[in-house]
């Protein structure tokens, strides 16, 4: 996407009067990052995050607020974890026993005799129609690996343990075109991680 494209559609909702005086009570704006709910989706920007890319430029003041450079460090000593499954499609919840919708899910195996903490993640995903790509940057604050075991990352609507919160406006939520995503992740003190994966096409809540 054209940065300067898209501050400018930002610019020209609240131009058009699409966006109501900020005083307005009517026009609620639960994150509090100046774009209202409503206008939110035409951004593609998250309503419920006030920095959806997570690059710390909340998204009124974003020039793309989906799309975040990869500023993970890359010192550090050799990474005691590997990838174990990587899921896009078939989930499944163990915390509740049951299948869940499709969601970007990453296992985390530690080889390490001791526990991993301070992970940070950076994540790209390209929509093998448009040619677009979003890049998010999050730190999974609580998310630990302990020694010798594994743990899986879950981005979704991030309201269980474990589990963070992704762009529901984003086109891994409402694109069904084929995608290729870059998962890049750092545990601190370790040098980063990376592994590409590839959804098909289909909807997320399609039989796939
Ligand atoms: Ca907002
Ligand atoms: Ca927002
Ligand atoms: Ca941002
Ligand atoms: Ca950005």
């Amino acid at each position: 996407m054209d940065l300067k494209n898209t501050s400018t559609f930002a610019a020209l909702i609240f131009a058009m009067g699409l966006v109501a005086a900020p005083a307005m009570a009517t026009e609620a704006d639960l994150d509090n990052d100046g774009v209202p709910n409503t206008a939110e989706p035409l951004l593609k920007a998250d309503p419920m995050n006030a920095d959806t890319d997570g690059d710390g430029m909340n998204d009124l003041a974003d020039d793309n607020p989906i799309f975040a450079a990869n500023t993970i460090a890359t010192d550090g000593a050799a990474t005691p974890f590997t990838f174990g499954e990587t899921l896009v499609e078939n989930n499944f919840d163990y915390a509740l026993n049951k299948d869940a919708s499709d969601h970007l899910e990453i296992q985390v195996l530690n080889s390490g005799n001791a526990d991993l903490t301070g992970f940070s993640i950076y994540y790209t995903v390209k929509d093998l129609d448009a040619g677009t790509t979003e890049a998010y940057l999050k730190t999974l604050d609580g998310f630990t690996v302990p020694a010798g075991a594994d743990a899986r990352i879950h981005l979704d609507t991030g309201e269980q343990a474990g589990h963070f919160r992704d762009n529901p406006n984003g086109s891994y939520a409402t694109s069904q075109a084929a995608k290729l995503l870059t998962v890049t992740l750092k545990a601190d003190g370790f040098v980063p991680l990376t592994t590409e994966i590839s959804k098909d096409a289909g909807g997320a809540e399609a039989a796939d």
